[in-house]
């Protein structure tokens, strides 16, 4: 690593390195020299092929938060001894952000106060980026919310699989076919143009070490695009009214209606007046298909042979397929779905 180290820092030699291995597209680390430490991250450019929108979304928010007197910290790009936000290093790509001080990150809701508070931490977000023009940010991954296109690769993804794996997925394969027709009418509706984060999951959110019921900042603000606002709504509540971790297949008592609950009031509380109407009806019908499309990527990656998230284990993304089925079906039964 030393070769990216010294783009940064004069002293390459002193920085102590630290991976962190919670994200499933990026390489990341926690870097830190005496008291000060960051997050330098290697991008994955198979998949974020310009990094400089990454940027310049990053700043364009950032900036207009920050004048807005937002409540909680923003990601802060630091640039290196260049002047430059993005490292480029014997073919690599490097980005280092500011590391949020005396910060925890969970995988699993604790509470219900957790939940309405990561929520409302996200409704701020976008309260104060209802004024903020969308032309000034881009898609840092072409089609990254188009759900039409997601489908197309999964039906791509089938009809080369090889045999065994769908013979194995057999159940989870029939599951999202017979649910395809929700995101046909999901697809009819209109949404308003919005700020979207695009990866509004409970990893993505950063408590207080001391009180983990405070939610201190919003991170990983890679997929920033102009798109339909509630399908950040749909990743929290694909993540905190789950029970269970992401690719845990367990289907027994792996959702709270309550924690459901108390994401919808968070979420709305800042945004109940910017919502329209229509908004305000869809958010479970999107949370729904959030979820699905989130199977169908897991899936589409399984059959594709793992090629798309970081995998640490055999059957992992066939796992992570399960556990948001094992979702869906919870929901449909508690939220009558159909
Ligand atoms: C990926 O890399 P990470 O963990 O931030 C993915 C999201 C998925 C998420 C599922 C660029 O996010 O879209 O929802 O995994 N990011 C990309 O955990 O595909
Ligand atoms: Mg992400």
């Amino acid at each position: 690593m030393e070769h990216i180290l010294s783009y940064y820092f004069e002293r390459p030699e002193d920085v102590l390195v630290q991976p962190i291995t919670v994200g499933l597209i990026n390489d990341t680390f926690q870097v830190s020299l005496g008291i000060n430490r960051f997050i330098l991250q290697k991008i994955n450019t198979s998949i974020f092929k310009s990094p400089e929108v990454i940027i310049s979304n990053t700043l364009a928010i950032g900036q207009h938060l920050k004048n807005n007197n937002y409540s909680k910290e923003v990601v802060e790009i630091i640039p290196n001894r260049n002047g430059n936000f993005i490292t480029f290093s014997n073919g690599e790509i490097w980005r280092m952000t500011k590391y949020i001080p005396n910060s925890v990150c969970i995988n699993k809701v604790q509470s219900k106060e957790q939940a309405f508070e990561a929520a409302k931490c996200i409704s701020e977000f976008h309260r104060l980026l209802n004024d903020f023009s969308t032309d000034r940010i881009q898609s840092s991954i072409p089609g990254f919310l188009d759900y039409r296109k997601r489908v197309e690769d999964f039906k791509l993804a089938l009809k080369n699989a090889n045999e065994e794996r769908q013979h194995i997925a057999r159940a989870e394969i029939d599951y999202i076919n017979a649910h395809l027709s929700l995101i046909d009418e999901y697809l009819q509706i209109e949404f308003p143009t919005r700020v979207v984060h695009a990866d509004a999951k409970i990893g993505n959110f950063l408590f207080d070490a001391n009180d983990s019921m405070k939610p201190i900042a919003l991170i990983d603000w890679d997929t920033i695009l102009p798109g339909n606002v509630l399908c950040d709504f749909g990743d929290m509540i694909r993540t905190y009214s789950n029970l269970k971790v992401e690719d845990d297949p367990e289907g027994k008592n792996n959702f709270s209606l309550t924690y459901y609950q108390s994401v919808k009031d968070g979420f709305l509380y800042h945004l109940s007046d910017v919502l329209t109407e229509k908004e305000i009806e869809a958010t479970d019908l999107t949370a729904f298909v959030v979820i699905l499309i989130q199977a169908i990527r897991f899936l589409t990656d399984y059959l594709n042979g793992d090629i798309y998230y970081h995998t640490t284990r055999e059957n992992q993304n066939l796992d992570r397929t399960i556990n948001q089925i094992n979702l869906l079906k919870a929901i449909e039964e508690e939220l009558c779905i159909h």
